[in-house]
């Protein structure tokens, strides 16, 4: 939304807030947010990708996020879901993880969560020798799903000497307005990051 200056209303859902937590699940059950309300098209958009699709298609802004052209799109969606299930999801395993019991810990999944990132993040390291962006020379769908699994990622499993391209990539992020916007906004939350395993 800031990228493309879509106005909107910002709703904060708090998950350890009881009423706020089952206003959430009322209007989406799986209790992960973004999610988007439409209130002119009275459409509920869950899910951040599809979320920037429909504003692209609804709202178009400057700034398409999802080219127009078939074969870029489908680079951008592979990036994108490559951000989401290969970063962003072993991150959150590896955070989930800080957060349960000690004895409910899953050191076998933590450990293997942590080898997919390394994978994941030599293939970035590699592709960003060459391009700027996730998906190839413009800003997309696929840096907006890169830019918080990175921002948390290196907090999990920092870049490390041998990936110098990959940490380029996320200075790029880091320095693009709508997503230091976006940190900027989430700094008060930053506490509640588990920044260790208390168990370590
Ligand atoms: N696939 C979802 C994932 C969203 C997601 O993981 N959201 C996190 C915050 S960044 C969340 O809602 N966490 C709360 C929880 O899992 O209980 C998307 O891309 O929108």
């Amino acid at each position: 939304m800031y990228e493309n200056g879509t106005p909107f209303e910002p709703r904060i859902v708090d998950l350890s807030d009881e009423a706020s937590r089952a206003a959430f699940l009322r209007l989406w059950p799986i209790g992960k947010f973004p999610v988007l309300r439409d209130e002119a098209r009275d459409r509920l958009v869950p899910e951040s990708s599809v979320i920037i699709e429909y504003l692209d298609r609804h709202y178009p802004g400057p700034a398409p996020l999802m080219p127009a052209d078939p074969d870029l799109a489908l680079k951008t969606r592979l990036a994108d879901r490559f951000y989401d299930l290969y970063v962003h999801e072993p991150m959150q395993k590896i955070v989930g993880d800080r957060l349960r019991p000690a004895s409910e810990r899953d050191a076998f999944g933590v450990a293997q969560a942590k080898a997919r990132l390394q994978t994941a993040y030599a293939m970035i390291d590699a592709e960003m020798a060459t391009q700027m962006w996730a998906a190839g020379e413009t800003f997309t769908l696929a840096d907006c799903a890169a830019a918080p699994a990175l921002f948390y990622g290196r907090l999990v499993l920092p870049f490390g000497d041998a990936h110098l391209n990959l940490a380029r990539y996320f200075a790029r992020l880091m320095d693009r307005p709508s997503f230091a916007r976006a940190v900027a906004e989430a700094k008060p939350y930053f506490g509640l990051f588990p920044q260790e395993d208390a168990a370590a």
